[in-house]
């Protein structure tokens, strides 16, 4: 196996124990080896910032779906957690020992009110909503989440950005003493994400504290969790420790890792093949079974076009994917 194959195996018929086993192995052998030096977006100038704005009603009409919701097992058993392991089933068992209480926000960068805040004034004064997003994972699966959580964009709000925030940085905890996983350098710690001003001020991007009507279990991303549900799964960082505003594009984990294959954007786009494999369909996880999952077409922006695609308009998408 090249060292390509090392970063990302797609969904497939591999059972996750060979997954576990081959990224550990391969992922040592990366940790090893001098940077690729891989073009990525690097040194291209950014789009700026649209200035599209999506009406209510437009907006609200991407806030549910009719689609079969993924069972509560399934979505808290078959996770993405790096931090805890990188076998899907690892976070379950293991993120168990993930303090999230007491919780704070350390909010810093272009904005006039900085500071540490703890979880509860975060969030106070902001009314808890229900939200059924699609979450696409770049590898291939997809599951439909029924999330409690604030509209991310009335959080930033209360820190007043200024007109040098131009993005916005999101960092997860990195604590060894919690976090088995970064025992391992499958990813630079902490892990790290980021959004143009205009995606996170968009009605769609949500915080979530909870799913199912409970708190938010750990291998979730407890207790404060992004979901951007246009964009794959990554994009969506978990246990946020920290929000930043700055004036340019910020490094996150995933394009740091490996620029080919990962950019910054990372809308769902059926018609932008991963170096490695096709985006074109997913398999849907929901209903009875994860065994049983249907596989059927991925939509551009994960089927959020009417609701975002504007905030995209003149940006050519093959370029910044
Ligand atoms: N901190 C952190 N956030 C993360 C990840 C991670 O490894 N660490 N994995 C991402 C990926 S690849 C996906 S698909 C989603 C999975 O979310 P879920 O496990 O709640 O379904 O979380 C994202 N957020
Ligand atoms: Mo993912």
């Amino acid at each position: 196996m090249s060292l390509r194959d090392a970063l990302r195996i797609p969904e497939s018929e591999i059972t996750d124990e060979a997954v576990y086993r081959d990224r550990r192995r391969l992922l040592a052998l990366l940790a090893a080896t001098p940077a690729l030096g891989l073009a990525g977006c690097a040194g291209a100038e950014p789009p700026p910032p649209s200035t599209a704005r999506v009406a209510p009603a437009q907006a609200r009409s991407g806030f549910r779906t009719d689609e079969a919701l993924t069972r509560y097992e399934d979505i808290t058993s078959y996770n993405n957690f790096y931090e805890f392991g990188t076998g899907k089933a690892d976070p379950s068992r293991a993120a168990k020992t993930l303090r999230t209480a007491p919780w704070s926000v350390e909010v810093a960068g272009e904005c006039a009110k900085p500071g540490r805040i703890a979880l509860e004034d975060l969030l106070r004064g902001i009314a808890s909503e229900e939200r059924i997003y699609r979450l696409r994972c770049v590898e291939g699966w997809s599951m439909v989440i029924p999330w409690t959580g604030v509209p991310l964009a009335a959080v930033l709000r209360r820190f007043e950005p200024t007109a040098k925030a131009k993005y916005v940085a999101f960092t997860t905890l990195a604590d060894r003493e919690q976090m088995p996983g970064l025992r391992f350098r499958s990813i630079r710690w902490p892990y790290r994400e980021g959004l143009r001003i205009d995606e996170a001020m968009h009605p769609l991007a949500f915080l979530a504290t909870g799913l199912y009507g409970k708190a938010l279990p750990q291998q979730n991303g407890a207790p404060l969790r992004l979901v951007v549900p246009w964009k794959y799964g990554f994009k969506s960082i978990k246990s946020i420790v920290q929000i930043r505003f700055v004036e340019r594009m910020p490094s996150t984990a995933w394009n740091d890792l490996q620029p080919s294959e990962y950019g910054f954007f990372s809308n769902v786009n059926p018609a932008v093949d991963h170096p490695r494999w096709s985006q074109k369909t997913e398999r849907r996880i929901a209903g009875t079974n994860r065994l049983l999952a249907n596989r059927i077409e991925t939509r551009p922006f994960n089927g959020y076009a009417d609701q975002v695609a504007a905030l995209y308009a003149g940006m050519d998408l093959r370029k910044w994917y």
